[in-house]
């Protein structure tokens, strides 16, 4: 059962459910999906896909368990909570939960969900397993640690879930060319649900196939990385890059994840040849000593480059630095503010945040407990549950980014990117067949308002 509804900063076709679908249908394993991403009533939705299959197992992707915003918190697991405890009115059989929340916090979520046993990391084989238990009558574990297994970068999406309604709403088809970072950020826990800090890449001709044969069959033509990183290693990525501008499928290409280290201009012309018209980095700071700190593995020098870089060739990027992380002092905001307005050019977006969230098992969660902060929780909304670093007035923090955000078009917040109006501008978009993300117009469209007086 796929449980993600929600639409901003845009839909996100179920991958993890899809994939770990195909691995129990390849296996001889009968699977139904129920998509309650879009329905008036999930729980409507969710008893009546019981009634008509009577599942013997039931697995729920959990995506996100919370957006990760001080600003604008919302916490996603208790709508999921809901479902599981309606659908043990109906049945008995076990309820498993998995996705990258579970993977980050794994018996906290089976906790909140009353989940019978959850799987942290990839769930192609881990699903597998237990339905090999569940069939013999056997008790599952609470908890199941997914391998890394092969990465089949696009999974039969249209076998288990109707695409159009993501197609309508400007999703982008969705693929994983490879799993794992080595890099170990703070704060991260992107090694936790790909199962492995290990690159596991995939075979170049095998992604450019699955591109070229699932656009084809759902009518996508803007196509996302979701690999953690997308430009590292670099090698892998340059050669990618090469085989798809040989392909040649007239697509266009997303990707998140770039890291200033390895992003040198030989690489973005080599994404631009490919048919990438968006990049989203995330630096987070560009003061040298936080990014060391910070585990970020990328110098400041890199980073200007890579900004003027996107800049002349014109690649529309996406930027987010975040404030406040261990170390930050009004010195290193100072910089990185500096930063922004001598180097990002005026078109490009930048998110800017403030405090870190802090998810359990990061190196950040080990710092935050040493200052005295409580454990971690799930429900962003509890107390201490986002860093700030005790050398910053966090009031002198907010106005100066308040400041930036009033003065430059280009800045917003990271609570920007949930904007109501955002899932009209995406089926508006769709419509009118327009390509990449949406947010390569935001700065226009707010030069354009500051101009008549009606931005904020
Ligand atoms: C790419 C990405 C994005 C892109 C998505 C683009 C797209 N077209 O899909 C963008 C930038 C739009 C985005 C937005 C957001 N994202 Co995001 N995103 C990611 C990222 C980097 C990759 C996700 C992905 O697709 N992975 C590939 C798939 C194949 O892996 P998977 O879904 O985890 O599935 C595997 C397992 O989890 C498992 N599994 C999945 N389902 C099931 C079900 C069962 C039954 C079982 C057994 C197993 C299982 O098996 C799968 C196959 O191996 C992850 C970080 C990461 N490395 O996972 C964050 C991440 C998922 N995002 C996150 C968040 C918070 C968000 C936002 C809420 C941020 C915001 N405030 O706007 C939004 C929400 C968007 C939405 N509509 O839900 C969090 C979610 C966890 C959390 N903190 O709560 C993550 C983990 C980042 C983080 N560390 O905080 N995101
Ligand atoms: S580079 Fe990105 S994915 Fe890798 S550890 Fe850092 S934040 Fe996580």
């Amino acid at each position: 059962m796929h449980t993600n509804r929600e639409v901003t900063p845009e839909v996100v076709l179920p991958i993890g459910v899809s994939r770990v679908a195909d691995a129990c249908d390849r296996a001889g394993i009968p699977v139904a999906v129920a998509d309650l991403a879009f329905v008036r009533d999930p729980t409507k939705t969710l008893l009546k896909a019981i009634g008509r299959h009577k599942p013997a197992l039931i697995g729920l992707s959990v995506r996100n368990i919370d957006n990760a915003d001080f600003r604008v918190p919302v916490y996603y697991l208790p709508a999921v909570a809901a479902l599981v405890a309606a659908a043990r009115e109906v049945t008995d059989v076990p309820i498993v939960a998995g996705g990258s929340g579970p993977s980050i916090a794994p018996l906290a979520v089976r906790e909140a969900l009353g989940v019978d046993t959850v799987v942290a990391g990839p769930g192609e084989s881990a699903m597998l397993q237990l339905w090999g238990m569940a069939s013999t009558g056997a008790d599952l574990p609470p908890l199941i640690r997914g391998e890394e297994g092969t990465v089949h970068p696009i999974p039969h999406f249209e076998k288990w879930i109707d695409v159009g309604p993501y197609r309508r709403r400007s999703a982008p088809l969705n693929v994983q060319s490879r799993r794992g970072c080595p890099f170990g950020c703070i704060y991260c826990n992107y090694a936790d649900i790909d199962g492995t800090a290990r690159y596991g890449l995939n075979e170049l001709s095998a992604v450019v196939h699955a591109i070229a044969t699932a656009t084809d069959r759902l009518g996508f033509r803007d196509v996302e990385f979701v690999d953690s990183t997308f430009n590292a290693p670099p090698q892998y990525t340059q050669q990618l890059c090469e085989a798809l501008a040989r392909a040649d499928l007239g697509l266009s290409f997303q990707a998140s994840g770039i890291n200033p280290r390895f992003a040198n201009r030989a690489t973005l012309e080599a994404m631009k040849t490919a048919g990438f018209n968006a990049v989203m980095c995330s630096p987070d700071t560009a003061s040298q000593e936080l990014a060391d700190r910070w585990g970020k593995g990328f110098q400041v020098d890199e980073l200007a480059t890579l900004a003027q870089d996107a800049s002349t060739l014109n690649f529309p990027a996406m930027w987010s630095f975040m404030f406040g992380g261990p170390g930050e002092t009004g010195e290193t905001v100072a910089e990185t503010l500096g930063f922004i307005r001598k180097n990002i050019d005026p078109d490009h977006p930048v998110m800017l945040t403030a405090r870190m969230r802090i998810y359990p098992g990061t190196s950040l969660a080990t710092t935050a407990a040493a200052e005295g902060y409580p454990l971690p929780q799930l429900d962003p909304n509890a107390d201490g549950q986002f860093y700030m670093s005790s050398k910053v007035d966090p009031y002198w923090l907010d106005e100066r980014l308040l400041a930036l955000q009033q003065e430059c078009p280009n800045v917003m917040f990271m609570d920007g990117s949930q904007s109501k109006a955002l899932p009209w501008i995406h089926r508006a978009r769709a419509l009118l067949g327009q390509r990449g993300p949406a947010w390569t117009t935001y700065a226009r469209t707010r030069r354009r308002l500051k101009r008549f007086g009606l931005d904020r």
